[in-house]
């Protein structure tokens, strides 16, 4: 009941008849907003349903009102992820699977004067936004390995690219220069030592964008956007479930989802700890999320991109700090923000880690290598 009281009654209007337009019986009973992640919007929808005993039980969905201004071409974003689920079921029937409802019209969106929505069936799972367990970062490296395996034969040309250049590195610092150029909020002179630190380090995380322009790296279909806290885990063993959020499922490389997923899970602290100085890689869930990852992809890797895993991680961890310092010096219009200077502290927090990861650079090298050659 509690939770009814809280709810705020424009918001529920809204997704009541977001949950009318995909057809959803039964009477709205509740919704609790999801504040995980930084783009989307998410609710988790509760219906009242009969048992079939007379008795009633919850049944619940989740509706996400899709970031158009991140996400500017989302009628193509929710065929990208009609194609990959359809794929996925077809060659794993039996896992499980996100699942989107369809509209009267036939469309997995509904898009109206409050923006563009989407519903699909909700898991009952735990995530993890930070974590100790290595059983827990190893199953979570195999999950996304095991992903990124099942889409190694998808055809690439089949997908939009739902943000043209998502992890091109270059560009992100490009875009960067521009912006703090023209300072439209008046925010540069605050920030001149975390861009003066980014700008020093621009070709080091450019590395890898620049080893794939010149061709020694192969494109695959990746994730891109492999923070620990996609992947749906059991509440009771721990297991993987399923990975969610494929809005950015794309043309990419192995890096990509690797130096992801290293800049978040493997960080000491959480992305927007206040304390950057606490930031750094804890090896053991370096370890523990590399061996589990390439325990599915070793044996389709090739040597280059294997040197290309750690640095990838440095790469990623710059990328996000440029992304996070772009949007601060814009006037925070990509990312939520929590607090005025959030961004500014997740800035801060991702150079601290970069900066860890530049002195361990040897060993996290050593680590991965190693973990290929038993794995491939
Ligand atoms: C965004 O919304 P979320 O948490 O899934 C962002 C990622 C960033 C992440 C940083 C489409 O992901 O690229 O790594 O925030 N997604 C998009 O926390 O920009
Ligand atoms: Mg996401």
């Amino acid at each position: 009941m509690l939770s009814q009281l809280s709810m705020n009654p424009d918001i529920a209007r809204k997704l009541l008849q977001v949950g009318e337009a995909f057809r959803i019986p039964g009477p709205f009973f509740s919704y609790e907003e999801i504040k995980v992640g930084n783009v989307n919007h998410t609710y988790k929808v509760n219906y009242i349903r009969d048992d079939g005993t007379g008795m009633a039980k919850i049944k619940s969905y989740l509706v996400q009102r899709v970031n158009t201004y991140a996400f500017q071409h989302p009628v193509e974003l929710m065929q990208n992820i009609d194609r990959v689920t359809e794929y996925i079921r077809e060659k794993h029937p039996d896992s499980l699977c996100l699942h989107f409802h369809h509209t009267e019209s036939g469309a997995n969106y509904l898009m109206d004067e409050d923006g563009f929505w989407r519903l699909s069936n909700y898991v009952p799972s735990i995530t993890f936004d930070t974590c100790d367990d290595l059983d827990v970062v190893r199953s979570a490296g195999e999950a996304f390995g095991d992903f990124q395996t099942i889409l190694s034969d998808f055809d690439p040309s089949q997908l939009f690219y739902t943000i043209p250049d998502f992890h091109d590195t270059r560009k992100r610092y490009e875009k960067l220069k521009a912006d703090a150029a023209a300072d439209p909020c008046g925010r540069v002179a605050e920030v001149r030592a975390e861009l003066d630190w980014l700008l020093r380090v621009e070709d080091e995380a450019c590395a890898l964008t620049d080893r794939f322009r010149a061709g020694e790296l192969p494109l695959r279909v990746t994730h891109n956007d492999t923070k620990i806290n996609n992947v749906l885990f059991d509440t009771q063993t721990h297991k993987p479930l399923v990975v969610i959020d494929l809005d950015t499922v794309m043309p990419g490389l192995i890096g990509h989802d690797f130096g992801d997923a290293i800049r978040f899970a493997a960080n000491f602290v959480e992305e927007d700890c206040p304390d950057a100085s606490k930031a750094g890689v804890n090896l053991n869930i370096y370890w523990a999320f590399a061996e589990g990852f390439l325990k599915y992809t070793a044996s389709t890797l090739t040597e280059a991109e294997v040197e290309t895993l750690g640095t990838s991680c440095f790469a990623l961890a710059c990328e996000l700090a440029t992304r996070f310092l772009d949007d601060y010096i814009l006037g925070d219009r990509y990312f939520k923000i929590k607090y005025p200077t959030h961004n500014l502290v997740r800035t801060r927090c991702q150079i601290a880690l970069a900066k860890d990861m530049q002195r361990k650079m040897n060993a996290m090298n050593a680590i991965v290598l190693d973990c290929w050659r038993r794995n491939r």
